[in-house]
């Protein structure tokens, strides 16, 4: 194992409660029923397969440039409370991890389908922490599919084999496996037992990646 590509949202950092908090606004305004395991589904894919499902879920259909103008209110509602982030809500333990992965010669890598990344890494004081980060901006296809990992590897100038990905979504589990590389999760994910390793904690990881390199 020479990399760890992390997830964001629901990994490196607790976003996905402005998420779940932002889109429930959406769905209340339409009349559709939205909760937790609705939210769930949410996890790892793009804001606009987000609202498709939530649409599914109430059985609405919209034009798309309603579609395009709920996304946009979506987003408009993520980032004001995004302004709130500071770096007390990086995940616990998850710096910690980080500077011994890399002081154990790792290289580390953001791979998130998030088109805010620059703005949350910016936020948590992580924008210079990663030798790469692959987003929501540099892919035309988020999670499931494995563009948003694929893309980390060849950044980092690594082969898929080489490299661990972090995840609490299934989505992103199914993205990490179709790429070719092993999955650890948290979250969600990890509950489902859907990873390779399934941890209670991020920092779990240093368990798991320098054990393998013995
Ligand atoms: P944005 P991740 C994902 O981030 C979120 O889990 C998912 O809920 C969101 O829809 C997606 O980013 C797109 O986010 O609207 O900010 O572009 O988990 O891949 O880090
Ligand atoms: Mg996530």
């Amino acid at each position: 194992m020479k990399a760890v590509i992390f997830d964001l949202d629901g990994v490196l950092c607790t976003t996905d409660k402005y998420h779940y908090y932002a889109w429930k606004n959406i769905a209340d305004g339409l009349g559709i029923y939205f909760d937790e395991e609705i939210n769930n589904r949410l996890r790892g894919v793009s804001r606009m397969e987000s609202l498709n499902i939530i649409l599914e879920c109430g059985k609405l259909e919209v034009s798309e440039e309603e579609k395009l103008e709920l996304a946009k209110r979506k987003n408009k509602i993520y980032r004001r409370l995004l302004e709130n982030l500071t770096p007390r809500d990086i995940s616990e333990g998850a710096v910690e991890t980080i500077d011994k992965l890399r002081a154990a010669g790792l290289k580390l890598a953001v791979g998130s389908s998030s088109k805010n990344t620059p703005f949350i890494l910016e936020r948590l004081g992580l924008a210079n922490y990663f030798d790469a980060i692959s987003d929501g901006n540099n892919i035309s296809r988020s999670k499931p599919y494995p563009e948003v990992f694929l893309k980390a590897a060849q950044m980092l100038g690594l082969e898929s084999g080489e490299c661990l990905v972090v995840e609490d979504a299934l989505s992103g589990v199914v993205a990490a496996h179709e790429a070719g590389m092993l999955c650890a999760c948290v979250g969600d994910a990890a509950k489902a037992g859907a990873g390779d390793y399934n941890m209670r904690s991020i920092s779990e990881l240093l368990d798991i990646v320098l054990k393998r390199g013995e």
